[in-house]
C-alpha cells in the first residue's frame, strides 16, 4: 500500500488515513483502489472489530481529484466510469462492513469525501470541520451514496437544499442538522475517536454487524420482510458466544466481556 492511503491496526481498531494533505486528501484513482483494498482488509480480518476512516492534515477529504478528472476529460476519456468502478464499491464496503466504521473529521469534507463520511456509522468532528455537497458546483448530481444517505440523515427537503445550493455547512450547523454524531475540541479528535472506536472494538461485534444489516435491509423493504429479517438475525446472534456469555453475566450480576464471536 502506498503512502497516500495509510492502514494501521492497533488492538482491534483499524485506522485508514487518506494521506494527500497538500491536496486536501482529494481522491486519485490509485487512492480509490487502495482505499477499497484497505476497507476489504478490515472487513475480512476478524481481529479488526472497529474501523476509523480519517484524513491527514487540515481536511477529511475534498472528494474527487479534479486535476486528474480534468486531465481525463481533456484526453477524451470517460472519467465518470469511476463512479461504478470505485465509488460504488467503496461505499458498499463501508455500509455493509460487519463492524462499526467511525469517520473522524478534522477539517473539510466535500463531494464524495462528505458522502464517504455519511456512509460511516458515526461522524466525529472538530469545530474546524465543514461539509460541502460540492457536486453541483462542478455540474454533477450526487454520488457515493449521497442521494441515499443524505436524505435519511436530514430529510429530503434539506438534502435537496444541501445538494443544489452546495454551500459549506459548519460543524456546528452539521451537528444541529444531525449530520455529525458529535463535535470535540480540535486537539482532542484523535484521542476521542480512538477511545470511541476502542469501546466499539470491545463490544459485541456480531451484534453491531447485524444491527447494520437490519437497518440497511429495513430501509429498502416493508414491515413483513423486515420482521422476518429481524427474526433471522436474532436466531443467528442467539448462537454466538457473546450472546450466551452476556446473558449468563446478567443472570450472575457480572459485567459481560465480549469476544466478538
Ligand atoms: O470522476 C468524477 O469526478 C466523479 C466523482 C465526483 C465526486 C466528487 O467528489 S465531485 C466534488 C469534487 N470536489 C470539489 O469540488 C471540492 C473542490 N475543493 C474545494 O472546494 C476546496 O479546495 C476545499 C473547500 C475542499 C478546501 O478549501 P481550502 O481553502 O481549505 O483549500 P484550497 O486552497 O482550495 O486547496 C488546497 C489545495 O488542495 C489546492 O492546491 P494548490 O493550489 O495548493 O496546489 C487545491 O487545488 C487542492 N485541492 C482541493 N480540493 C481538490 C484539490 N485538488 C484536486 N481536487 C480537489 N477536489
Amino acid at each position: 500500500m502506498s503512502d497516500t492511503v495509510r492502514y494501521e491496526v492497533d488492538d482491534a481498531v483499524a485506522t485508514i488515513t487518506l494521506n494527500r494533505p497538500d491536496a486536501r486528501n482529494a481522491l486519485t484513482t490509485d487512492m480509490k483502489i487502495e482505499l477499497l483494498d484497505a476497507l476489504r482488509r478490515c472487513g475480512s480480518d476478524r481481529a479488526v472489530r472497529a474501523v476509523i476512516l480519517t484524513g491527514a492534515g487540515q481536511a477529511f477529504c475534498a472528494g474527487q481529484d479534479l486535476r486528474e478528472h480534468a486531465a481525463l476529460l481533456r484526453a477524451g476519456g470517460s472519467p465518470l466510469d469511476t463512479v461504478r468502478e470505485h465509488y460504488n464499491p467503496i461505499v458498499t464496503s463501508i455500509m455493509t462492513m460487519p463492524k462499526p466504521v467511525v469517520a473522524a473529521l478534522g477539517g473539510v469534507a466535500a463531494g464524495a469525501g462528505a458522502a464517504f463520511a455519511f456512509a460511516c456509522d458515526f461522524r466525529i468532528a472538530t469545530g474546524r470541520a465543514s461539509l460541502t455537497m460540492a457536486f453541483a458546483r462542478v455540474g454533477l448530481s450526487a454520488d457515493s451514496g449521497a442521494s441515499w444517505t443524505l436524505q435519511r440523515l436530514v430529510g429530503t427537503a434539506r438534502a435537496t437544499e444541501l445538494l443544489m445550493l452546495a454551500e459549506p455547512v459548519s460543524a456546528e450547523q452539521a451537528l444541529a442538522l444531525g449530520l455529525l454524531t458529535r463535535v470535540v475540541e480540535d486537539d482532542a479528535l484523535a484521542k476521542h475517536v480512538r477511545e470511541f472506536a476502542g469501546r466499539l472494538a470491545a463490544g459485541p461485534t456480531a451484534s453491531y454487524g447485524a444491527i447494520k444489516e437490519s437497518l440497511l435491509f429495513a430501509a429498502g423493504n416493508g414491515l413483513a420482510a423486515s420482521l422476518e429479517k429481524e427474526a433471522e438475525l436474532q436466531i443467528r446472534l442467539g448462537q454466538t458466544d457473546d450472546h450466551r456469555a452476556a446473558t449468563e453475566a446478567f443472570v450472575n450480576k457480572e459485567q459481560p466481556t465480549y469476544r466478538g464471536r
